[in-house]
């Protein structure tokens, strides 16, 4: 500093924050009609889940009313809600799915 001394400091980064979009919670709602080897069959073709994840989820929302298939932006959650209630439908199911903000 110009009077015989040797600055030190630490070496501080700044790392700018990556944006990371909104995600949004698919799920699944329980009746009493839609039969179980048809949600199975839900979960399979549109989360792209195993058989046995398939089974597990399915049963959670018999049980308890609800249960979540996937969390995905916004569109996508839209997309997979509009299919699964669409693909329902046209099987005379009355399965019903929604989205919700993570
Ligand atoms: N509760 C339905 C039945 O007993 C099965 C079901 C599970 C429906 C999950 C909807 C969602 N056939």
């Amino acid at each position: 500093d110009g009077r015989g001394r040797t600055e030190v400091g630490v070496v501080t980064k700044t790392r700018p924050k990556t944006q990371k979009p909104p995600m949004y919670k698919v799920m699944l709602l329980n009746d009493d009609y839609t039969p179980m080897e048809f949600v199975v069959h839900v979960l399979e073709r549109f989360f792209n889940k195993a058989r046995e994840d398939a089974t597990r989820i399915m049963l959670h929302v018999h049980q308890k009313g609800v249960g979540i298939c996937g969390v995905f932006t916004y569109e996508v959650a839209e997309t997979k809600v509009t299919q699964v209630i669409d693909f329902a439908r046209q099987h005379q199911h009355p399965l019903q799915c929604t989205m919700e903000r993570d």
